[in-house]
Order: structure tokens, then C-alpha cells, then sequence
């Protein structure tokens, strides 16, 4: 069915996102519709995207889908697994209230997946369910069913060609969604599904394809970034100084567990990186507040109404 647009919406994440609940009217023999309105999200995914508008070099927040509860990041078992990758999807899930799965998938590719999984769990502090699957060989299916009952939406996200579509193929038991190849070369997915997608399986749960993201920076996730690693947030109330930065103010208790070996180098490094990326995003959010944003845009518009103006008349 074809959809209208009413373009009333101040801002881009007021328009229609896959997930939405919509009021609409139907006309043109049921073939075309008119969006009235959107109804109040229970939850946003988001990513800080690239401003679109010509000429504009601020990040945006990129809605990836809404009305989630239940975030799969799919990871490969083989040698693309990547601890930090997983880490921020994570936090991004924890910053949109929405429950995630770890899905290892491609477990047939590696024998020693067993270790990988109690890698994953050694490192992580949250307790988050670890689905081990495969689509080649059908492996997790009725485990991960459970969890993507009746009533549930649930989103699928992570890099190209770690088997998104596949299992959701699997899930449905026949070849819905198109699925790709993995470059020879790079041993990575082309980017083989190019819009979101959204169907309902034969349990009744919806699930959302996405398309392999690139990269993934987070969008206000802050507190998510501190929930993900909170040893090193408790460690961090013995520090010294209530401001440290943990990396060389005298007295600091990360540094200090760090030397006794107490936390694991790259979970703290990780930690430091995130942390720094979210002080970036609130400091250039403080500084373009969205009225601010919104006043800008609009001046704008009236400036190239009177541009127009002149030029016709
Ligand atoms: N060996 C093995 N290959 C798999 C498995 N799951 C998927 N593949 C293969 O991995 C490739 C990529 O699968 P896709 O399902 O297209 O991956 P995707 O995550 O949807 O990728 P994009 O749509 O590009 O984001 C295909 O050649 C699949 O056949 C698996 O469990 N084991
Ligand atoms: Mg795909
Ligand atoms: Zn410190």
C-alpha cells in the first residue's frame, strides 16, 4: 500500500521509523493512505547518523526502529568476532531500555566456539542471555524461538554478512529475505540487505532486518556505557578526585586495580574510548540544544523563501 507523508513533523525522528504505530486513513481504493499521526514510541533504537541536508556537518540521531523489546546482535563465531563491536551494540540496546541477545552465529566455522562463549561471559558484567546458533545447520532455533514469542518485536542488527537474513530465513523456514555472499578478499557480508524489513513469523512475533552497519556510534548512551562496565564504576568511587578521568591523576582506584591486575587492559581501554565518545556527543548537544537547532532551521528556510522571492519577481 502506498503512504502519504502529512510533512508536519519538526523534526526527522518525528516521521514514521519501521516499529511505529500509526493512525492512518485509507482512500484510493485501499491502495494509498494518509499518516495522521504517530503514536508515542515504548522504545527508540537510535545511532548518531550524518546530518542528510546539504551543507549541514552535525550528527543527527538515526532511528533504526522503534517499539523494541528484544535487540538480537548478531555476531560471527569465526575470525570477525569482535568483543568491542558487541560491547557497543550493547550499549546501545541498554541505552534504549530494549532486552538483548547475544546471538553467536556461524558456530559450525569454529570448533573452539565453546571458549569464545565463556570469553564473552568472562568479560561481560551484565548478565545477557548468549544464543550459540548456526543457519547452516539449524543450530539454536527452538532457543532463540523462546524468546521471540506472540506480542514481542525484535530488531536484528550487526555487520554485514554475519547471517542476519539467514536466520531469520531459518526462523520462518523458507527464504524470505535475500541473502548474500561474503567477499573473498575482506571476509566480510556486501551488503546484501539494504533497507529495514519487517515481518511477523509463524510464532507470531514480528522481527526487523537491518542492513550491516558500517559503523556504529552511539547516541546518548551515557549511563548505558556505565551499566556495561560496572567494575570499573565502583572501582572508580575510591579515586581520589571525584572528576578523574582514571588515566593518570594520583590515587586513582582504576589505575591502580589495572597495575594489581585486577581488570582486564582492553575492558578498560574500551571503557576510556566510550566514555570520551559520549563526553563528546553531550558537550556538542549542550552547545546546539534542539530549540537552538529548530530556531536555526527556520531562519534558514525564511532566508531562502526571500532568496527565492527575489529571484521570480
Ligand atoms: N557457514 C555458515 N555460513 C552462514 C551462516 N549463516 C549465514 N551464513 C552465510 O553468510 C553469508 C551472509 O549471510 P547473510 O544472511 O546475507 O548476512 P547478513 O547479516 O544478512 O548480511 P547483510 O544483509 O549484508 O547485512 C551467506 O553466504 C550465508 O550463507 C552459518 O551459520 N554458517
Ligand atoms: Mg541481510
Ligand atoms: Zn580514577
Amino acid at each position: 500500500m502506498g503512504t502519504k507523508i502529512l510533512k508536519s513533523a519538526a523534526t526527522p525522528s518525528e516521521f514514521p521509523k519501521v516499529g511505529d504505530w500509526v493512525a492512518f486513513t485509507q482512500y484510493n481504493s485501499e491502495s494509498e493512505a494518509v499518516i495522521h499521526s504517530v503514536l508515542p514510541r515504548k522504545t527508540t533504537l537510535s545511532r548518531k547518523g550524518v546530518d542528510p541536508r546539504p551543507g549541514v556537518s552535525s550528527s543527527v540521531e538515526q532511528i533504526i526502529a522503534t517499539n523494541i523489546d528484544i535487540i538480537c546482535i548478531v555476531q560471527s563465531a569465526d575470525q570477525n568476532f569482535n568483543i568491542r563491536r558487541l560491547e557497543r551494540y550493547l550499549a546501545m540496546a541498554l541505552a534504549a531500555n530494549c532486552q538483548p541477545l547475544v546471538i553467536l552465529n556461524k558456530i559450525d566455522l569454529n570448533s573452539q566456539w565453546e571458549d569464545l562463549v565463556r570469553k564473552i561471559k568472562s568479560r561481560l558484567t551484565v548478565d545477557i542471555p548468549i544464543i550459540a546458533m548456526s543457519a547452516k545447520d539449524s543450530l539454536g532455533k527452538d532457543e532463540l524461538l523462546s524468546y521471540l514469542k506472540q506480542g514481542t518485536t525484535s530488531v536484528f542488527v550487526g555487520s554485514s554478512g554475519v547471517g542476519k537474513s539467514s536466520l531469520i530465513n531459518m526462523l520462518q523456514e523458507e527464504d524470505v529475505l535475500k541473502v548474500g555472499e561474503i567477499s573473498e578478499t575482506l571476509g566480510k557480508g556486501k551488503h546484501t540487505t539494504t533497507h529495514r524489513e519487517l515481518l511477523q513469523l509463524s510464532s507470531g512475533g514480528i522481527v526487523i532486518d537491518t542492513p550491516g552497519m558500517r559503523e556504529l556510534f552511539m547516541w546518548d548512551a551515557d549511563d548505558a556505557v556505565d551499566e556495561l562496565f560496572t567494575p570499573i564504576v565502583e572501582l572508580s568511587k575510591a579515586c581520589k578526585f571525584k572528576n578523574c578521568s582514571h588515566t593518570s591523576e594520583p590515587g586513582c582506584a582504576v589505575i591502580d586495580a589495572l597495575e594489581n591486575e585486577e581488570i582486564d587492559p582492553d575492558m578498560y581501554e574500551h571503557y576510556l574510548q566510550l566514555k570520551g565518545e559520549q563526553r563528546k556527543f553531550s558537550n556538542k548537544r549542550k552547545k546546539v540544544s534542539p530549540e537552538k537547532e529548530r530556531h536555526k532551521r527556520f531562519s534558514k528556510q525564511i532566508r531562502q523563501v526571500v532568496r527565492d522571492k527575489e529571484r521570480w519577481y
